[in-house]
Order: C-alpha cells, then structure tokens, then sequence
C-alpha cells in the first residue's frame, strides 16, 4: 500500500528543489569533479545533491527504496512497502559543469517499476514540472499539454548523443533517419528535460538510444500525464540502460518506425 499520490508528489516536489536549489546556489563548485571520462563526467555536487534529496524523501518515509544515479545502489523497500524513488540530482550535469543552464533535478516515486508521481525541476528557469497518475501533468501548478502537430515535417526532434552506446552505428543511423523527416532536431543535454518539452508542447520527438531509469522515471510520466505516450524500444545490456521514446502521441508510430528500420534493418 503506497501514500497517497498527493503526499507522494509534495515530498518529490520538497526533495527536488532542496537538490535542485543546492547545485544552483553552489555553481561556482562545478568544476569539483569526482570522476571524469572521455565522454562523461560524475561531480563532488551529484553526490551532495542526492544526499540531500535522498535525505528529504527518507524523512517523509524512512521504509522506503531508493534508487540513485549517483551509487545505483538500490536500498531494498522495507516491510510494508513497496515504493522505490528514483533520483537523478543533476540531469545534464556536462551542461552544468559547463555553465550551460540545460539541467534540471529528477525525482520520481514508483511502484513494481511504475511511476506514480513525478517531478522534474530546472533551477536555472525556477520551471517545475510534475505529475502524478491519477492527475494532469503541469509546470509550475499551470496544467501542460503535448502538441497537436501531427505532420513530421513540422515536428521538432530532441535526441542525445551519449557515446558509450552499444550499437554505436545505428545509433546515428536513427538520428539520421528521424532528422531527414522532422522540421529540425536538437541534441540540448538533458533526457529528462527533453521529455519536458515534449510534455508542454515545444517539442514533438524525444528518442535517445541509451539512457537511464534515473533519466526518465519522472519525465516519462509527466510526457504521458500531457497526452503523450512513450515506450521502451530496447533493454540494453547495461543494467537501468534502454533505448527510450516520448513523444505527442501524434507521431508515435511515425518516430518509432523509423528509429526501428535504421536500428533493426
Ligand atoms: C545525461 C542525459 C542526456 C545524455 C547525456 C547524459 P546525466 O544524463 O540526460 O540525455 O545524452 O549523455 O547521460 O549524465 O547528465 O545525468
């Protein structure tokens, strides 16, 4: 038996802009960096920002799981519940590191691997994005909804292009094929905050070969909460790692079609 949908989102809502406030006010610190790679970055900040989420959600509710990008460790459920958060404190963090202002703090509560609430909040913009299943997804409490466009000739495509990606090839492939349709396509940096456009209607394709639970638990819902629909198209090897879709509903089959020609032959 879970909380009550309404609590659910205030303590996802108190968690995130507790972390997402906390990367804001401690930018001059974004070039502490903890683990660096070729083509990614973990900074000292990810960690103390989902903490400080991690810390607000278990004062809510101290038997419940959580799952984190930043140790993907996941802290079994205890008795009497079966709610799992899913953080990622900073979403886009080569843009943060960068000064670039595309990133945002994702939290989501689930259920047997279902979000049931969800909130995606962008500091940089003070733009809080959120929904529950049972309720409308909105921004800032004003209720959003997925574009109308339904001709890929006018839809915009936001996609990433994350480079350690099995399938490499047909990763670019898809991109490619996607793009020769759309009216235009934008790689910005942030999953999650991708899918939030999509949701409030400045975009009508999100689909990225290889991103995470963390990425995608609270966007995902908020897309679907808009009108939307998404879809897993493949489960990576990797585990928590997929090839995700969001979409306008509209030009769901159209986008999905596509990606699976140039990714399956
Ligand atoms: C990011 C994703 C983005 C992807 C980046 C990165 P992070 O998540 O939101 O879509 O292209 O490579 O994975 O690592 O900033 O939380």
């Amino acid at each position: 038996m879970s909380p009550p949908l309404n609590e659910l989102l205030d303590c996802a809502v108190a968690a995130a802009r507790a972390a997402g406030l906390y990367a804001l006010a401690n930018k001059d610190r974004r070039s502490e960096v903890e683990v660096s790679t070729r083509h990614d970055l973990k900074l000292r900040l990810d960690g103390e920002c989902q903490a400080i989420a991690t810390s607000v959600i278990l004062e809510h509710y101290p038997g419940h799981a959580v799952l984190g990008e930043e140790d993907e460790v996941h802290d079994q459920a205890g008795p009497g519940t079966s709610v799992e958060w899913v953080i990622d404190p900073i979403d886009g963090t080569v843009n943060y590191y960068h000064g670039l202002p595309l990133w945002c703090c994702s939290i989501a509560a689930r259920v047997n691997g279902d979000s049931i609430a969800g909130v995606v909040y962008e500091p940089e913009a003070d733009h809080l994005y959120s929904a529950t299943r049972d309720d409308a997804a909105k921004m800032n409490g004003a209720p959003i909804e997925v574009s109308v466009v339904d001709r890929m000739e006018h839809a915009v495509f936001l996609t990433g292009l994350n480079q350690k990606v099995e399938g490499d090839a047909s990763k670019h492939q898809a991109v490619q094929a996607v793009s020769n349709q759309a009216q235009k396509t934008r790689v910005l940096g942030s999953a999650a905050l991708d899918m939030c456009r999509v949701a409030a209607g400045h975009a009508e394709i999100y689909w990225e070969a290889g991103i995470y639970t963390w990425d995608m638990a609270a966007a995902s819902l908020i897309v679907r909460q808009a009108g939307g629909k998404t879809c897993t198209l493949k489960k990576l090897d990797e585990p928590h790692r997929l090839s995700f879709l969001a979409t306008n509903a509209h030009l769901h089959e159209r986008a999905r079609e596509a990606i699976r020609n140039a990714t399956e032959g």
